[in-house]
């Protein structure tokens, strides 16, 4: 088989087993139809984890995108990425909300599982390829990469947010993780906070020196750039004024017993702030008479992590929540609070963005969160109200939101009384800016801005 010109490599490939039709599904996300394009031109090859353990799997072609399928095993499954990515780089990168546990034996494998990484890269890769590296569970591959491929170009994003060097540096393996990402020739980050941070800690562990627009380090260059992800706006606005969509909003508003609605749609995890969202409303309900009877509030979690005890305790602790506000504030034919903990086809989830007069976003600590610049795309008509945490990377280009501090309960929960009585003129004036910013910059335009960059890197190599 004749090498890629391009690969993207990411802990999952952009395909999902179906037992119903036994068959690859494609997963559905703004990722790989941004990639696509680029995958297709560019004769490109995916390198990920099939999601199943120890399923040892030749590439193969799905939807146009060769897939190469990298194996790991039930140990490695609970090592390296229940270990090492998730319970000790997910919550050190996510401000230590959580205490990281640093493991030895999480360490190994997580080295062993990137070494297959990018020995999967460098087989099905051109000697002078480009690979784009993606996300925390691979940081030791660019510099793998390099060693074999020294001719390659290699980026690197990083979708969650890069520590500031007080956490960082509590990293044992800090040295190893900041030598396995310089290695690549950019570097992308979330927001324009993490860059500074990288370098911070670049500077100060491995004696990097800050150059323009990146850093110098062992005599090569590596570029640093913020590049925020975004959404598919065009895809997500088309599905929004689809009529389907449109009569299934209207069917959602009309279950819900036709009240304003206050949207919450996240992943179960402890960075999302759910609880404290869940807090705020029941002080909203308390503080505002009537208010449990105006406005129903939607809170549909997505599964994730399901095999961490951490992620079953925050589970039963949103759902003892939820049965506590419906208890206290709950009448016969009147529930305050549907909660939903379940994932949802895109379309369905669109129809409950139309629903929604208010959603509400607000993790403790989050790369960029997509669900707020989802939100926004369907708004097509300038109705509803962003409630936005000021700590996702999001509030950085989403200014017009009701930007808030989710740990102030009591601001949320006035927040979400002047979401809901916001004048018609300006709820419409933030929605039209915001929307703006949506549309001018999508996920087309992040990966164009992304390879571009890389694309500069391997012009200046010649
Ligand atoms: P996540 O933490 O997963 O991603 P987020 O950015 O909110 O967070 O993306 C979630 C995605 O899942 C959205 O595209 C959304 O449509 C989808 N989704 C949410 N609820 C769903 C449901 N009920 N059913 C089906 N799909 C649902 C990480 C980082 C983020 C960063 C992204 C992308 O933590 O900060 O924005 O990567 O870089």
């Amino acid at each position: 088989m004749s090498p890629s010109a391009f690969v993207v490599a990411a802990n999952r490939l952009p395909v999902r087993w179906s037992e119903a039709s036994e068959s690859w599904e494609s997963s559905p996300g703004g990722l790989v139809s941004a990639l696509r394009p680029i995958l297709e031109e560019r004769r490109g090859t995916w390198v990920g984890w099939t999601g199943q353990p120890g399923l040892d799997l030749a590439p193969f072609d799905h939807d146009e995108i060769r897939q190469h399928p990298v194996t790991l095993d039930a140990a490695e499954i609970g090592d390296y990425y229940h270990g090492f990515c998730n319970a000790t780089i997910w919550p050190l990168y996510h401000n230590a909300i959580r205490t990281p546990e640093y493991h030895r034996h999480w360490w190994r494998p997580y080295e062993t599982v990137n070494r297959r990484f990018a020995a999967a890269i460098c087989e099905t890769m051109a000697p002078d390829g480009t690979a784009w590296v993606h996300d925390y569970h691979l940081q030791l591959v660019p510099a793998l990469v390099r060693e074999r491929h020294p001719a390659s170009r290699i980026g690197f994003f990083l979708h969650i947010p890069f520590p500031p060097i007080e956490l960082f540096g509590y990293l044992p393996w800090r040295r190893e993780v900041l030598r396995g990402l310089i290695a690549a020739d950019v570097l992308a980050f979330q927001t324009r906070q993490s860059v500074v941070n990288f370098t911070e800690a670049a500077v100060r562990f491995l004696n990097a020196c800050p150059v323009e627009d990146g850093l110098d380090h062992d005599g090569r260059f590596v570029r640093l750039q913020w590049s925020p992800i975004a959404v598919d706006t065009e895809g997500i606005e088309r599905l929004a004024r689809s009529p389907d969509v449109a009569a299934h909003a209207t069917s959602i508003r009309s279950r819900l017993g036709d009240r304003k609605i206050v949207l919450g749609v996240d992943r179960l995890d402890y960075t999302k702030g759910i609880s404290n969202r869940l807090r705020a409303v029941e002080t909203f309900f308390e503080r505002y008479p009537d208010a449990a009877s105006a406005c129903a509030f939607f809170q549909i979690a997505v599964p994730t992590r399901q095999a961490v005890a951490d992620y079953v305790e925050m589970r039963e602790r949103v759902e003892r929540l939820v049965g506590r506000i419906n208890g206290r504030f709950g009448r016969p034919g009147m529930t305050p609070i549907t909660y939903a903990y379940r994932s949802l086809p895109l379309d369905e989830l669109v129809a409950c963005y139309r629903a929604a007069d208010v959603m509400t976003v607000t993790p403790f600590c989050d790369g960029m969160n997509l669900v707020a610049k989802e939100y926004v795309a369907t708004r097509f008509d300038l109705s509803g109200v962003l409630v936005l945490s000021e700590f996702a990377g999001a509030a950085v280009e989403l200014e017009e939101a009701l930007l808030v501090n989710p740990c102030d309960i009591d601001w949320l929960a006035a927040t979400l009384d002047r979401a809901l009585r916001l004048p018609d003129e300006e709820r419409g004036e933030r929605m039209a800016k915001l929307r703006s910013q949506v549309a001018e910059y999508d996920v087309f335009a992040w990966s164009r801005r992304c390879l571009e960059a890389l694309d500069a890197a391997a012009l200046q190599s010649l």
